[in-house]
């Protein structure tokens, strides 16, 4: 029945939004989730929180991260939950991600951020150094459960950046290079000019995995910039790095045919790991 409601779904993007998806690398669409869904997922990770559940794959819950630090985010909440992954795999999000593709997607990856006041920002980074996928490029579904304004510390693009490739880190020169708030690219490309993405409550902005973004740090007071991610493979992939594993089809279902990436890879040494 779902795989009915899947494939006969009409994807609720414009012509406008598809072409700026094209030529830009991304893309703002409204309306996926309902506002009801908001909330429940809004509540899920506060609860998800409080009961110190799994946050990071080698069991660390959100008790036990240093506070002073306050980069909080939930990885593969999937995994455990029944709830985070219908939302991974919302019909609305799989109608506008084959549309996007060309081709259905394949699901890979949730994360939840927290984001609270006085959190730093995510490095400049592309996702594609970390999922590996090939012979194409990931995808990403980046919902706003806050209003993701410059002030709570929303995404920055580099439109364009889609076109390039996966830009591999100078080992040599700096070992912080994952560190939150610094840019995972070093040097940055000058050419690359990063703008802000202010993403309304509710929305979802999607993005392909050689866009090079990251996010600013949350300067207010007192509003969260809370976010649920979703990451995808194209059905044509081969191969995404060995944490994003098990691949799930649309409808829930593992797929065994896809390899875990070993070796290689974009930066010559098969790095893959999360982001
Ligand atoms: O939401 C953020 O602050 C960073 C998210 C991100 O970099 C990603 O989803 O790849």
């Amino acid at each position: 029945m779902k795989d009915m409601i899947t494939s006969t779904h009409e994807a609720k993007i414009s012509e406008r939004q598809a072409e700026q998806f094209r030529q830009d690398g991304y893309c703002v669409v409204d309306g996926l989730f309902s506002m009801s869904e908001i909330d429940e997922i809004q509540e899920f990770f506060e609860e998800f929180k409080t009961r110190g559940e799994k946050v990071y794959d080698d069991g660390l819950t959100y008790e036990e991260i240093d506070p002073a630090k306050r980069q909080v985010r939930a990885m593969h909440p999937h995994r455990y939950s029944k709830k985070a992954q219908d939302w991974l795999l919302h019909p609305e999000v799989a109608a506008v991600l084959k549309r996007l593709l060309g081709r259905p997607a394949l699901a890979v990856q949730t994360m939840y951020y927290f984001k609270p006041p006085g959190a730093k920002g995510q490095g400049m980074h592309q996702d594609n150094f970390y999922l590996v996928s090939s012979p194409t490029t990931c995808i990403a579904a980046w919902t706003a459960i806050d209003a993701a304004t410059t002030d709570n510390g929303c995404l920055y693009v580099s439109p364009g950046s889609h076109r390039r490739d996966i830009f591999c880190p100078d080992k040599t020169k700096n070992e912080t290079w994952l560190a939150y708030g610094d840019s995972h690219i070093n040097p940055f490309p000058r050419d690359l000019k990063p703008v802000p993405v202010e993403v309304p409550r509710g929305s979802t902005l999607f993005f392909g995995g050689n866009l090079v973004h990251g996010s600013g740090p949350n300067r207010t007071l007192d509003r969260s910039r809370r976010t649920f991610i979703g990451h995808y493979i194209d059905e044509v992939s081969e191969a995404v790095g060995q944490h994003y594993h098990p691949v799930l089809d649309m409808n829930g279902q593992v797929v065994s045919r896809v390899a875990k990436a070993t070796g290689g890879g974009p930066c010559g040494d098969g790095v893959s790991g999360i982001h």
